[in-house]
């Protein structure tokens, strides 16, 4: 390390292609779905259903497993970790002709040694539709979970298509879980004796629960000595001919999912159980008459234990076995993506933008406010509960259309941060516990939601609910939690004024820069002075002088430290070690550039014009691929005991030099605000998931959402993605899309209009609902120009001005016309 041999070449930057490449599905008309059609795909390919409580992930061929509230805590349905297959076992419904013996499984999986003569698998908003077409019946097979009961659906069509009557019998099943997943991956030959799983005979379900659970905050050799406090029933809407609540019974021995014994024989065993693996299994039989359809479903729902199922209060049981009635609760769960996508509408030259802004983007960023960095196939639900710094960015979908939601869940996050203002990493549900790991960035999200959530809502009110802390003391406002929050990053900084580094900062793999106390980070003290800097207005509207003058000498005291002693010639260290040495220097040979500290030297404001040039122009040079932009280069080949992490990952992925589209984001935010405006909505061309997933046996992950990373040309697997679906580069993605290249900016005080668009666009229309209105905007560019408003007209009138305050215009829509 650190020695100056000269440095490797810089790999391409040739801009993203497109090229047509080998397709497991595309995109519907309108975008709303993306369709499978060949199933066999590099990874399972997931989507979601979910309401507040119970939740779900899906995958293309009927994997994956179910939770209430927490997948750590709560979990419903198993999922095996490092499963080949991969995304066993799952939500299967087997039909078997009663006549030849042949039985299928309607998701494909996992009888995926069979042909089948169609498959399609549809992912929309909130469900997915899987029809197959085998042994001359076709089956749409629809997941999804209601708004309104903690339930999830597997709404059923057979249709006969051999011109011949049929005999068929119906299987659904899952594995259960019922309770702690985290338990049942290390003690689960004991969790087995606590099984219970009996067969309804008035509502046609078994009933399963668990008498004991796991939920004393970590899991250890000390028992508690608590029940699962649920029922789980599982019904089909037809006559149940036969039950199983005994895996081993229902599969038989030395047998898979694949093959159920039950399903070969049709003879179920309706065995109820005290212990034992817990399956939910139900047969039911059934004659499709020549070219006849049959409707059907299977439910899965949830109650307390001291609630009545016979007599709930959110549902009627019948209703739950009542095809017509789940069909309106399926027409719900659409209406609700439809109004929520409705708040947002782009209409630009660029096609794959248009479906990202318009539907993948907003709803990645629903499910990454609901499922944090915890619930997905990558993230396996165990481990890391809600991260604070998360929390506090996943916000930005949400606030657009629900912002009463994130009002509480700011209000729920503020409760982990300490009274010193420091605050814990990460908390989980139903424990309401967390740790804290003193990474130095963590408190300063805080402040960032909080300013965003007032910059959509204007909802003051918030700031003077009383929150309590973590470890204990008065409850104070939320004013005074983020004050604090700020003030403590403040303190926690070196005597020349740096940040300290802690154990580390957006970067959780520079851990090993300052475990001395003294290691600073460069990235840090500009997100302190961004941080700073978006609380002025507020400070202002506060009145709250003092701090406002504090927070000021504080800015311009973190301009002068970071340009004094962080500028390396052509761009920003990144941090300093504890040794003082520092990070992300020319003079290295390995991690000689790092992304953050580029980036967010232009977004604090605190790079001087020509050093935020040459800043994101070396970063463009030195890291730019066809993917994105690397997060540092060139990546560490060689363990060095004095980063962290960072240098014991293999070359080219992760935070060891991927293309992590989280901070590769943050680049494009930069060249806007710089000006770069060709540059930035190229490099966010690149990103978006059509574009960068071009070559798909390659990048292997799904193409409709964004990835954490994309492998760069630093390792042999150049271009594969990973981590799908849980990443910051959703809101983030989208807010970039939004604010800056659409232009809806938003603040404290209103909107202003300022679209930063290629020169080649010669117009574009777009939709904002904000503060009640719905803005509709149409951006003229006669001159082939990228930015700078020359002419608003708002309803008709010429305005003075990009500025709109939508409180002072009594209609519901404002038509507003703009002129580059
Ligand atoms: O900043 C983190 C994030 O919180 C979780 N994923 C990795 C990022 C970078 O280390």
């Amino acid at each position: 390390m650190n020695d100056l041999s000269a440095p490797s070449a810089a790999p391409t930057t040739a801009p993203a292609a497109t090229p047509p490449g080998p397709a497991y599905g595309h995109f519907s008309a309108d975008s709303r779905e993306y369709i499978i059609t060949d199933p066999r795909t590099p990874r399972p390919w997931f989507n979601y259903m979910w309401n507040e409580q119970y939740a779900g992930l899906i995958s293309h061929t009927g994997g994956g497993f179910s939770f209430l509230e927490s997948p750590r805590d709560n979990r419903l349905t198993r999922m095996r970790y490092n499963c080949l297959p991969w995304d066993r076992p799952g939500r299967y419904i087997m039909v078997k002709d009663a006549e030849t013996g042949q039985y299928w499984s309607l998701s494909w999986a996992p009888t995926i040694e069979l042909k089948y003569d169609r498959y399609e698998c549809r992912h929309g908003q909130g469900y997915t539709t899987i029809v197959t077409e085998i042994n001359g019946v076709r089956g749409e097979l629809t997941y999804f979970v209601p708004t309104d009961v903690n339930a999830e659906v597997w709404r059923v069509k057979l249709t006969d298509l051999s011109g011949r009557a049929r005999q068929l019998e119906v299987y659904a099943f899952t594995e259960l879980m019922m309770g702690n997943a985290l338990n049942d991956i290390i003690n689960q030959p004991n969790d087995k004796h606590f099984t219970d799983i009996h067969f309804q005979e008035d509502l046609q379900a078994l009933e399963c629960t668990r008498r004991y659970w796991v939920l004393n905050k970590k899991v250890s050799v000390a028992q508690p000595n608590i029940g699962w406090d649920y029922h789980l029933y599982f019904t089909l809407s037809l006559p149940v001919t036969g039950f199983d609540g005994s895996l081993d019974k229902f599969i038989g021995r030395w047998r898979s999912e694949a093959n159920p014994e039950c399903v070969e024989t049709g003879r179920m065993h309706n065995t109820e159980i005290t212990a034992g693996d817990p399956v939910a299994a139900l047969q039911s039989k059934l004659t499709l008459q020549a070219g006849e359809s049959v409707d059907f479903a299977a439910v899965m729902a949830v109650v307390k234990k001291d609630e009545d199922v016979r007599q709930h209060a959110a549902f009627r049981w019948e209703e739950l076995r009542d095809t017509a009635v789940l069909d309106k609760k399926l027409a719900a769960v659409r209406a609700y993506w439809d109004d929520y996508l409705g708040h947002i509408r782009a209409q630009t030259p660029d096609a794959a933008l248009n479906t990202m802004l318009n539907v993948w983007n907003p709803y990645q960023a629903a499910v990454t406010f609901d499922m944090a960095r915890n619930s997905g196939y990558y993230h396996g639900g165990l481990l890391f509960g809600n991260g604070i710094r998360d929390q506090f960015q996943d916000i930005l979908g949400m606030v657009i259309t629900h912002p009463e939601r994130v009002r509480a869940r700011l209000l729920n996050a503020l409760r982990f941060q300490l009274q010193d203002g420091s605050t814990l990493h990460n908390f989980f549900k139903f424990t309401n516990n967390g740790e804290k790991t003193n990474h130095s960035d963590t408190p300063l999200w805080l402040s960032f939601g909080v300013v965003e959530y007032l910059n959509e809502t204007a909802d003051y009110s918030l700031l003077d609910e009383l929150v309590p802390f973590y470890d204990g003391g008065e409850p104070a406002t939320v004013y005074d939690h983020i004050v604090r929050s700020l003030d403590f990053c403040l303190s926690a900084t070196t005597e020349r004024g740096l940040p300290k580094m802690m154990n580390g900062d957006w970067n959780d793999t520079l851990d090993q820069i300052g475990p001395l106390g003294k290691g600073e980070t460069v990235w840090g003290a500009f997100f302190l002075a961004y941080g700073l800097r978006k609380c002025f207005p507020l400070l202002e509207k506060r009145g709250d002088t003092a701090t406002r003058q504090r927070w000021q000498t504080a800015y311009d005291k973190l301009g002068e430290v970071t340009n004094s002693v962080a500028w390396d010639g052509e761009w920003y260290i990144r941090a300093f070690k504890d040794n003082g040495d520092p990070v992300g220097s020319n003079a290295h040979k390995e991690g000689k550039i790092f992304i953050n500290s580029q980036t967010w030297s232009v977004i604090s404001g605190l790079a001087p014009e020509e050093r935020g040039n040459s800043a994101l122009n070396s970063t463009y040079e030195l890291m730019g691929r066809p993917n994105g932009i690397q997060i540092c280069w060139p990546s560490f080949t060689e363990v060095d005991e004095t980063m962290g992490l960072i240098s014991r990952c293999v070359p080219g992925k992760k935070e060891n030099g991927a293309i992590f589209n989280h901070a590769s984001s943050w680049f494009v935010l930069a060249s806007l605000l710089n000006g770069d405006v060709e540059r930035g909505v190229e490099v966010y061309r690149r990103m978006l998931p059509p574009n960068s997933s071009a070559r798909i046996d390659r990048y292997e992950v799904e193409p409709y959402v964004f990835a954490e990373y994309v492998t760069s040309p630093d390792h042999e697997t150049e271009g594969q993605a990973s981590h799908s679906w849980l990443t910051g580069t959703a809101v983030w993605m989208l807010r970039i899309g939004l604010d800056y290249i659409l232009g809806f900016r938003t603040s404290l005080e209103g909107i202003s209009i300022d679209p930063h668009i290629p020169a080649a666009w010669p117009s574009f229309t777009a939709e904002r609902v904000f503060r009640g209105k719905r803005l509709k905007l149409t951006v003229h560019n006669p001159h082939g120009r990228n930015q700078g408003v020359r002419e608003m007209r708002v309803n008709g009138q010429l305005v003075a001005g990009n500025f709109i305050d939508p409180a002072s215009y009594a209609a519901a829509e404002l038509v507003i016309e703009v002129t580059l």
